[in-house]
């Protein structure tokens, strides 16, 4: 039996990820951190057969001993401090937590004999790496300008993980995703704030939405499409990085406008912007060029835009409905 170990098991990504390994038969074992993760119960309701272990990107020997007891076949380094605006606020941390995180896991799995490729690892990378954009759409030639601590970061992770293949030989994939959500999204990020706030406005239990910057626009994905795109880059002969993407952008003020849509209410009455929410440096414009995951992974997403905004208002309204 295959045996997976995934870091951020208790993020959106962890969980659509063990999903699918144990679809496919694999042991799947989660690290989880904290005495007393509240997100752990999560995890433990929605998939119980995760088996789930102690660890943190900052702890080298938790690391160590982990990679060494779990004995995986297969590492997913999905654990990060991910809210862009968090990063200008702790830089350190996240510099710590997405950047040096990812030296402390290849190093474990080094010690634990990745060396002969045994060992394969995929490192979540991100679109924010590209920031600035030298071009548009972005693929995996495309030069980096992060905008946040958190890409800068990011940055140094993809880096150091093509560093451990090229130095170690390690079987080291990094994956460059763009923006990808679903109903198992954090609150904080735009797109869930925007669908959970259209279901507590229908419900009559939300007044208004505030937001910050409505121009930006995203490449966004359903989340459930790219963790498959994760495990397949990890079956490939040899380790590559690769971009995933749908290849489409759109404005925040279009996901606004559809998401109300969807529950016909007029967004205009509700949508307010705050400019206490415009970030120090924003990131404009991403769009995906992902045909050499077409090519060589066969990957291709499932999921169009406006099913994407309305799987998640619906799940919204149902949630709230249920639990709100
Ligand atoms: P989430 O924010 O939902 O999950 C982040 C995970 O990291 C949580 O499980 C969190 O655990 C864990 N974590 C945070 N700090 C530590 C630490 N010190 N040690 C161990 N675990 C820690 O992120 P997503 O699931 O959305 O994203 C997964 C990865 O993909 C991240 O690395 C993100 O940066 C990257 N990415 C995401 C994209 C997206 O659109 N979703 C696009 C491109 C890249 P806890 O419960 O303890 O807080
Ligand atoms: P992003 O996602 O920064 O792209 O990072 P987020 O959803 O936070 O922001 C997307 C865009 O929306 C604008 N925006 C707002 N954002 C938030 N969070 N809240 C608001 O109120 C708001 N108003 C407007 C932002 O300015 C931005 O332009 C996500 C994370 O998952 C990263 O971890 C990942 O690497 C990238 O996607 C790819």
């Amino acid at each position: 039996m295959t045996t997976a170990l995934i870091t951020g098991i208790t993020g959106q990504d962890g969980r659509y990820l063990a999903e699918h390994l144990l679809g496919l038969g694999y042991r799947v074992v989660g690290m989880v951190r904290g005495q007393d993760n509240p997100r752990r119960a999560l995890v433990e309701a929605e998939l119980p057969q995760v088996e789930l272990a102690q660890g943190d990107l900052l702890d080298n020997a938790s690391l160590i001993s982990l990679v060494r007891r779990v004995e995986p076949d297969e590492v997913y380094n999905l654990a990060a401090v991910s809210f862009v605006p968090i990063s200008w606020n702790q830089p350190d941390l996240t510099g710590e937590v997405t950047g040096l995180g990812v030296l402390r896991i290849l190093e474990a799995i080094r010690q634990a004999g990745g060396e002969d490729g045994r060992i394969r690892f995929y490192q979540a990378s991100s679109s924010e790496m590209f920031g600035r954009v030298a071009e548009s759409p972005q693929n995996e030639s495309t030069r980096f300008h992060p905008r946040s601590p958190y890409g800068v970061a990011k940055c140094y992770g993809h880096y150091i993980t093509v560093n451990y293949r090229e130095s170690y030989g390690l079987y080291a994939c990094s994956g460059i995703l763009f923006n990808h959500e679903s109903p198992r999204r954090g609150p904080e990020f735009v797109t869930r704030k925007i669908t959970r706030a259209v279901a507590r406005i229908k419900l009559g239990r939300q007044k208004e939405l505030v937001l910050g910057n409505l121009d930006s626009k995203r490449d966004w994905g359903f989340a459930g499409d790219y963790v498959r795109a994760m495990h397949q880059m990890l079956q490939q002969p040899s380790p590559d990085d690769y971009v995933i993407g749908t290849g489409e952008a759109h404005s925040v003020r279009k996901f606004v406008e559809v998401a109300f849509g969807v529950a016909e209410l007029p967004w205009e009455q509700f949508v307010r912007t705050d400019p206490s929410l415009i970030r120090p440096a924003e990131v404009d414009h991403l769009r995906a060029d992902a045909t050499k995951a077409q090519r060589i992974l066969g990957w291709l997403p499932t999921v169009t835009f406006e099913e994407l905004v309305r799987l998640m208002v619906e799940a919204d309204l149902e949630a709230e409905r249920v639990h709100g």
